[in-house]
């Protein structure tokens, strides 16, 4: 019915794909496709622009988005794509807000001839027919390059680094990929120890919060690493607070590269930024057309990132899209 391929996202636009096995149940209209999108919520700046990138690419390639935003909450991304599914749609889409607990209204849409694409975070489904495609970054990359620049930052620094840990929603693929990326990528200096590790759920009030708690209960914070900008800038107002200076009395990495993170980072508060790339409209809008054709489409398609220094984030702010 849907063929899968692996591939990049830099081959995906290169790659000539072929009709291949068209579908019995590739559908659509001649006036365009209708996609179901169950959106995570509104949590960040990353959220803000994903959501903005995907309203804008349907608008463009003429597609009839249905967009929903569950607040975070897992039941209100199931009631969407029931949703979708009762109004037979050509395609749903959604950013799980956490990994499990998916494969039961997955296989609803599965039995609707439904085809479903995973953007942003990735599900724990061990049946990947579930699935067309799964477009979006590579958690535990950002997380080693956070972890490496750390490292390096690190080397002339005598004794103990005390990392305080900002993570993501419990249970979310970035959350537990950053983490295992990052706590890899520092076993290289046996100085470095994350002291305290605490879900600020990728919200700058969480992050703050949470930062309040490590600078009461924790002596001798050197580095915060959090998972997102906006916990990492909701820390930054706990640290200035407490009369300390963000950026040198102690250091902070995060991850997304949003415009706020970008400027806080180009200000020297924030260190170092390993960029998340948010626009994924355009991809999604081409996988979805391919798949409702029944076109061939790659089983993986991982989004290219960088990451960003206080002086190349001067050189690079003014013509940042998010
Ligand atoms: C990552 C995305 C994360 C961002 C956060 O792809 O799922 O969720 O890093 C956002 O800012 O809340």
């Amino acid at each position: 019915m849907f063929k899968k391929t692996l591939v990049t996202a830099l081959a995906v636009s290169a790659l000539a794909l072929s009709a291949c096995g068209a579908s019995d149940s590739g559908s659509g209209t001649d006036d365009g496709i209708t996609m179901g999108f169950a959106q995570v919520g509104a949590e960040s700046g990353w959220r803000t622009a994903n959501t903005k990138s995907i309203q804008e690419a349907a608008e463009t390639a003429g597609v009839d988005l249905k967009f929903s935003d569950a607040q975070q909450k897992q039941e209100n991304q199931i009631k969407a794509i029931r949703s979708y599914i009762q109004q037979k749609v050509d395609v749903i889409a959604f950013s799980p807000v956490v990994e499990s607990g998916w494969d039961t209204v997955l296989k609803e849409a599965r039995d609707a001839d439904i085809p479903v694409i995973l953007t942003d975070r990735a599900v724990d489904s061990a049946d990947t027919s579930l699935y067309q495609t799964f477009l979006g970054s590579d958690f535990v990359e950002e997380g080693k390059k956070a972890g490496d620049w750390l490292v390096q930052d690190s080397a002339a620094t005598e004794g103990p680094v005390n990392i305080v840990e900002l993570q993501g929603t419990t249970g979310a693929a970035p959350a537990i990929d950053r983490k295992e990326g990052f706590e890899a990528a520092i076993t290289a200096d046996p100085d470095l120890t994350i002291v305290q590790s605490q879900t600020g759920d990728f919200t700058r009030s969480g992050g703050k919060q949470v930062m309040e708690a490590f600078l009461k209960n924790t002596p001798d914070i050197d580095v915060v690493y959090a998972h997102n900008d906006d916990m990492g800038l909701g820390a930054i107002e706990a640290i200035e607070a407490a009369g300390k200076v963000p950026g040198v009395d102690i250091k902070i990495i995060t991850v997304d590269a949003v415009k706020d993170g970008m400027t806080a980072l180009s200000e020297g508060r924030i260190n170092y930024i390993v960029e998340c790339n948010p626009l994924l409209g355009e991809q999604l809008m081409e996988l979805a057309e391919k798949v409702v054709a029944g076109e061939e489409v790659p089983e993986r398609v991982v989004t290219e990132e960088t990451a960003f220094t206080p002086e190349q984030a001067k050189e690079v702010l003014a013509s940042r899209e998010y």
